[in-house]
């Protein structure tokens, strides 16, 4: 019985797309794929190997670490650090940027990821992700400094996510649409499942945490109040309200059915410009949501055209189905 279209099949068939591709993205997706199967098999045994719970240490962001952030960031460093294809490294779990060890060559890709992005869900056995991004190093074979990665996001040749939920899913773009792939356990291959994903133009669902409702700006203010006023209100409909925690659950929702997220810029910590971090979090995301028809913005700019200024740079977003949030633009160009 045929097995459908392999990720590797299709990784091989994506690569002849990239410019000079010479198969070293190729493998160097598959290194990537190892590494999600490694964590997909982490996540899922969960307490059964004791990888619950958080450690006395935090993360540059100062957020305590769960064991599982830091094994997971383990297993991205150790399956794509020996290949030759990274110049270098950087994640939400680490400071600074990872150097590729001297016994190692080094290639012409970065690599910026968060290992277990809502790992704060673990515990409760809510869906979680890994988000990773590759850029092209500006210089090759060069080991990377920090200013290498501060690309804009329309830099990106690969963006992907795996979701840790009912099914291990893998989405992928390398800017020729976004297809999603069914990690099917029996045979260790992801499986094309959802080619060609588009997320609809309109939608009736909106995300956010409502508990920081206060601390929000003028135009969220409004766009949130119109949609729970709903057929009552200037909008004419009912909406419904999702919140995860889990940016990767969100995203995917939205793919999958349409839908409007928003971890919008809040009083609530003035000192930051949002809670998501632009490297490992927004641009990967923006990257797969603007390929499959939707917009990804700050309320104020398109993500993908922002010039990070560090490694773990926080920015608002707003994303998703493209109609809805530009309704939520033309408030912030009102305001
Ligand atoms: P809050 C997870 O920690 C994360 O970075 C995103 O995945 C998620 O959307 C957001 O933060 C959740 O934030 O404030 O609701 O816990």
């Amino acid at each position: 019985m045929h097995t459908g279209t392999t990720l590797t099949q299709f990784i091989i068939e994506e690569q002849r797309h990239i410019a000079g591709a010479t198969g070293e993205f190729t493998a160097l997706l598959n290194d990537v794929v190892t590494a999600i199967k490694t964590i997909s098999n982490a996540v899922n045994k969960g307490a059964l190997i004791g990888v619950m719970g958080a450690l006395e240490t935090e993360n540059v962001q100062g957020e305590t670490q769960k064991k599982l952030d830091v094994i997971t960031n383990e297993m991205m460093i150790r399956n794509n650090e020996w290949a030759g294809h990274l110049a270098g490294m950087a994640s939400e779990e680490m400071d600074e940027v990872y150097p590729i060890p001297a016994q190692y060559p080094l290639g012409k890709y970065l690599m910026v990821f968060d290992p277990l992005d809502g790992s704060s869900n673990v515990d409760i056995n809510i869906s979680v992700g890994t988000i990773f991004s590759i850029l092209r190093a500006p210089v090759p074979n060069r080991a990377a400094t920090a200013a290498d990665f501060l690309q804009p996001g329309v830099k990106q040749v690969c963006a992907g996510y795996a979701l840790y939920g009912s099914s291990t899913m893998l989405v992928l773009t390398t800017g020729h649409g976004v297809n999603g792939f069914t990690l099917d356990r029996d045979i260790g291959e992801f499986i094309l499942t959802h080619p060609g994903m588009k997320i609809p133009a309109d939608t009736k669902e909106f995300a956010i945490n409502a508990s920081n409702q206060r601390f929000w700006e003028a135009p969220v203010q409004r766009y949130v109040a119109e949609c729970l006023e709903g057929s009552t209100g200037p909008r004419g409909r009912d909406f419904n309200m999702r919140w995860v925690a889990s940016m990767v659950a969100e995203v995917h929702r939205i793919l999958t059915r349409g839908g409007i997220f928003m971890y919008p810029r809040d009083t609530k910590d003035p000192g930051k410009a949002g809670k998501l971090r632009l490297l490992y979090e927004a641009n990967p995301m923006s990257f797969i949501v603007e390929q499959a028809g939707g917009v990804s913005s700050t309320g104020y700019e398109r993500i993908l055209d922002m010039t990070p200024e560090n490694l773990h740079q926080r920015v608002p977003v707003i994303l998703g189905s493209k109609n809805e949030v530009e309704v939520v633009l033309g408030y912030h160009k009102q305001a």
